[in-house]
């Protein structure tokens, strides 16, 4: 039975309870029914777990394009960049029992994950390549999460229009399985351009989602003292949404 109160849609806001509304197949119906279908509410009747497309190696674009920053400029950025970033190191702090600090070197010996997928830009363009890193969630759980961590933000060494870069996604997609530290792009160490030495890819999102010169992770329990409190540069200086599912 669906009481009515947890069915007003189309008002506005959306209820907590939405769990429960989505289990229930008439309530679905009604739910995806034109515009009104609530952002947070697609999320939870996504599955936030189905794996994004991959692609033949012969399906790779054959210029992975750039954009946003392509290359940080900074003083202590081009340092890291003139010793081919042998002093590195990502951070990982916030709510873990141990944090860490990782080289590239450290980031080879986690069991490494190799995919060719489509990277998909809010401006409109695509470019499919073939990346290569650890799985966020076993650097995760090197680490050791606290229980109240409930996000991963990631720390880039880009200002961007003299902002620092930074973005942030929830633990489901920290632990799907595509989402990887990427340290190669075709096979090659990235390029600058792409964020060299270290991006995240998070593939079941768009473009800005997909951090690039991370510097530091940290576990949060809540996005509000983080920048200006909306999980991330796009999200904060324009109006971009912080879960970018495609
Ligand atoms: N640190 C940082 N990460 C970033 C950006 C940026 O400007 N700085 N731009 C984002 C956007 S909008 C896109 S589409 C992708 C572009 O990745 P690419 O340069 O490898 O194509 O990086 C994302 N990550
Ligand atoms: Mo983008």
């Amino acid at each position: 039975m669906i009481r009515r109160r947890t069915l007003i849609i189309g008002g506005g806001a959306l209820l907590a309870g939405c769990d429960r509304v989505a289990a229930i197949p008439e309530a679905r119906a009604i739910l995806f029914k034109g515009e009104e279908m609530h952002r947070g509410l697609q999320r939870a009747l996504t599955d936030r777990n189905a794996l994004a497309p991959e692609f033949r190696a012969d399906q790779r674009s054959p210029i992975f394009r750039s954009n946003g920053t392509r290359d940080p400029g900074t003083p202590a950025y081009q340092a890291l960049r003139d010793g081919r970033f042998a002093d590195w190191r990502l951070t990982v702090g916030g709510l873990v029992a141990r944090p860490l600090a990782l080289s590239l070197a450290d980031l080879g010996r986690f069991p490494q994950r190799a995919q060719i997928t489509r990277h998909d830009c809010v401006e409109g363009w695509s470019a499919i390549g073939k990346w290569q890193g650890p799985r966020l969630g076993d650097v995760l759980r090197a680490a050791g999460l606290r229980d109240a961590a409930r996000y991963i933000v990631f720390r880039c060494a880009d200002l961007y229009g003299g902002q620092p870069y930074y973005e942030s996604i929830d633990l489901v997609d920290a632990f799907h399985p595509q989402t990887i530290l990427a340290w190669a792009l075709n096979d090659r160490f990235l390029p600058v351009a792409n964020g060299a030495p270290c991006r995240l890819r998070v593939e079941r999102q768009l473009g800005y989602k997909h951090a690039k010169y991370v510097m530091r992770m940290e576990a949060v329990d809540s996005l509000a003292r983080i920048g200006r409190g909306r999980g991330g540069y796009w999200e904060d200086n324009v109006d971009y949404d912080w879960y970018a599912g495609i």
